[in-house]
């Protein structure tokens, strides 16, 4: 995640660039959204973003958060998401989950995700233990929107950011990981290694990262394995490929395909690649989100009634300070083949 030379990118928006969607709060700083229909509304998981006076650095430390506030939205203001005054239909609920809650979790609450099962809810979310090595928690509650109590311990075997858990029926998954700061080019087959690095330029990408959840949702209910995404000529990315996987993982469903999409980082762009499994291979499909203000991007997919709709955030908020962002959503859509038509989020 976050670099220092983030300023290299997007540093300044294109003169008279208009963006397509308005902050869905003004009130606070917000970021990687998390959307699902809950209960009838779309609630939507994002970190918190602050300024802790961290200088910027290769580490993300400048990303210092340390609590979740969820938010919610009907149905009706999901037609309003480029008024200037969309933020009136969207409820803050509060505090969910603070880390001074949170046993294990000594800081950097980034991005979480939330699923229900039988009637509980179930906040996922990374952080840095006192180690200082990222894993993946979980806090539950019986209202979607919390406050949400947190278990005592990670989830065991998890590691590195940015949890994203989708429903396939019965079936829960988690998918996560991600570079740099999120210390996923420090693990192979889920054991880390300080030695271990991002692989150099022409060598194979690393993966994303699944794992199934157990009955429970609280535990794997198997090893984490790799989720293999392939350029369209069936062969792995190379670590140089700007269309790599880098973080923000997310998995949604359409017309019976499954979506992976994701985070390329250092490229800045939102892409996704398809399968007829949850656990791949994936195939490279394209790009959703041409790059944003603000080194990050980070999103969701989800859909109501029909209808699909991006959640992502960028930084015209804060007039471009990378750490501090605003959530967004602007609709989505598909051509006849089944591929995401590419957002522009800015109309120049
Ligand atoms: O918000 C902190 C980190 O920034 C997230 O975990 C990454 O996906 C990036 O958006």
């Amino acid at each position: 995640m976050s670099h220092s030379t983030e300023q290299e990118c997007w540093q300044v928006l294109p003169e008279n660039a208009d963006p397509i969607s308005q902050p869905l709060v003004k009130h606070q700083y917000s970021a990687d959204p998390s959307a699902h229909v809950f209960e009838g509304r779309v609630y939507i998981y994002p970190s918190h973003d602050i300024d802790a006076g961290i200088p910027f650095n290769d580490n993300g430390d400048h990303f210092a958060m340390c609590d979740y506030h969820v938010f919610s939205m009907d149905e009706a203001a999901l037609n309003k998401l480029s008024s200037t005054d969309v933020q009136s239909a969207v409820i803050d609920h509060g505090m969910a989950l603070h880390v001074d809650d949170v046993p294990w979790a000594e800081r950097q609450m980034w991005a979480p995700d939330a699923a229900h099962k039988n009637g509980t809810y179930y906040f996922y979310f990374p952080a840095r233990n006192y180690e200082g090595k990222f894993q993946i928690g979980v806090a539950t509650a019986k209202t979607p929107h919390g406050p949400f109590t947190a278990e005592p311990l990670p989830i065991e075997n998890s590691y590195s950011i940015d949890p994203a858990v989708f429903q396939d029926d019965d079936d829960y998954y988690m998918y996560f990981g991600g570079l740099w700061g999120g210390q996923l080019q420090e693990y192979r087959n889920n054991s880390f290694d300080e030695k271990h690095c991002e692989p150099a330029a022409g060598e194979t990408a690393l993966n994303p990262i699944v794992a199934k959840l157990a009955d429970d949702m609280k535990s794997f209910a198997e090893e984490p394995k790799e989720l293999v995404i392939l350029d369209n000529n069936g062969e792995p990315f190379k670590a140089d490929d700007e269309r790599r996987f880098f973080e923000a993982a997310w998995m949604h469903k359409h017309n019976g395909i499954y979506y992976f999409s994701y985070s390329t980082g250092n490229h800045h762009t939102i892409c996704y690649a398809t399968s007829n499994s949850p656990y791949g291979p994936f195939t490279y499909g394209g790009c959703i989100l041409e790059p944003v203000l603000g080194w990050t991007t980070h999103h969701s997919i989800c859909e109501m009634n029909g209808k699909s709709f991006l959640f992502y955030h960028d930084s015209t908020l804060s007039e471009g300070v990378t750490h501090l962002r605003s959530i967004k959503a602007t609709p989505i859509s598909y051509d006849e083949n089944g591929k995401i038509i590419t957002i522009k989020p800015y109309n120049v």
